[in-house]
């Protein structure tokens, strides 16, 4: 499918998505979060991709917020059917059955941090810029920022970048558990291809089923969120995958999974 502010490339069993208004420093604005969620459809549905990336094209942003011109003519009404639609949309990114690995090249504002919050780990350039600044433009972060901060720096944290809409450098962003490595500008893609790569050898139902325990169990309570672990993992051992990851060992080979939904 042909999209205008977004691209969709799929390689090799790794989907790259890359946020595509460099004029306007790839802000979100709706028309970009539809495509974006009709990607996520069509990699989902393709199902050649193990892993997803998320990245901003031009060189100086991964998103840097929603488009504040967008958000400018909102009425209340509008806003709250706005913000809940742009919630669920990044939201999917908990919910693909495959790991979203956010590779953030500059600066993520706002909805950009939001977004990047969304995947399940972030990789950032040195010159990369976090932050809530919505603060500043008489809002709050409306795409879940305001929980998904919490759980990665703890609350206090959290609540000094709301509160003041600072900006932090990557090497903040990592002291703060935001981030999970640093790299130069120049090695970015390669590094988080190089932790695609790794990851999209592994099972296909571990791998859904590993996020997805993860996921929903930090949305719920410890025993709660072990029941879902436990489910999970009986499903994983309905796999093809299990089989050969420990016939594998025992043979002293490495395991050649074919990555099979075969246990839904
Ligand atoms: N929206 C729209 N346009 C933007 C945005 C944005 N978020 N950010 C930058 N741009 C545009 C600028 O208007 C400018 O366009 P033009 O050349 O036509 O004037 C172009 O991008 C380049 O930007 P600057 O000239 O400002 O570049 P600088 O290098 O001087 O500054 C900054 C870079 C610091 C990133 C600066 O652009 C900035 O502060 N941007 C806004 C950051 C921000 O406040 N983000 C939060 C937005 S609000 C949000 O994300 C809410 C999420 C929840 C929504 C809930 C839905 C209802």
């Amino acid at each position: 499918m042909a999209y205008k502010n977004i691209t969709l490339e799929i390689n090799e069993s790794v989907a790259v998505i890359t946020f595509n208004r460099p004029k306007a420093l790839n802000a979100l604005n709706g028309e970009l979060l539809g495509e974006f969620s009709q990607a996520l459809d069509e990699i989902v549905d393709g199902g050649d991709a193990r892993v997803l990336i998320l990245t901003g094209s031009g060189d100086k942003a991964f998103a840097a917020g929603a488009d504040i011109k967008e958000l400018n003519t909102l009425d209340p009404l509008g806003a709250r059917f706005f913000a809940k639609k742009g919630q669920d949309i990044i939201g999917r990114l908990t919910q693909i059955p495959i790991p979203a690995i956010a590779a953030v090249n500059g600066f993520a504002l706002g909805a950009g941090t939001e977004m990047a919050l969304a995947c399940d780990f972030i990789y950032a350039s040195e010159k990369a810029m976090f932050g809530l600044p919505e603060i500043t433009l008489g809002i709050l972060p409306g795409y879940g920022g305001t929980q998904r901060l919490a759980k990665l720096t703890g609350i206090n944290v959290a609540r000094e970048m709301i509160f003041t809409g600072k900006m932090i450098s990557a090497a903040e962003a990592k002291e703060l558990n935001i981030v999970n490595k640093v790299c130069s500008e120049v090695s970015l893609m390669d590094e988080v291809m190089k932790t695609a790569g790794k990851i999209k050898k592994m099972g296909r139902v571990s791998l859904r089923e590993a996020k997805q325990a993860v996921n929903r169990g930090m949305e719920t309570d410890l025993v709660t969120a072990c029941f879902l672990e436990n489910d999970a993992f009986s499903i994983c051992v309905a796999s093809e995958d299990f089989k050969e990851g420990t016939d594998a060992f025992i043979e002293k080979r490495k395991p050649a999974f074919k990555g099979k939904l075969n246990s839904q």
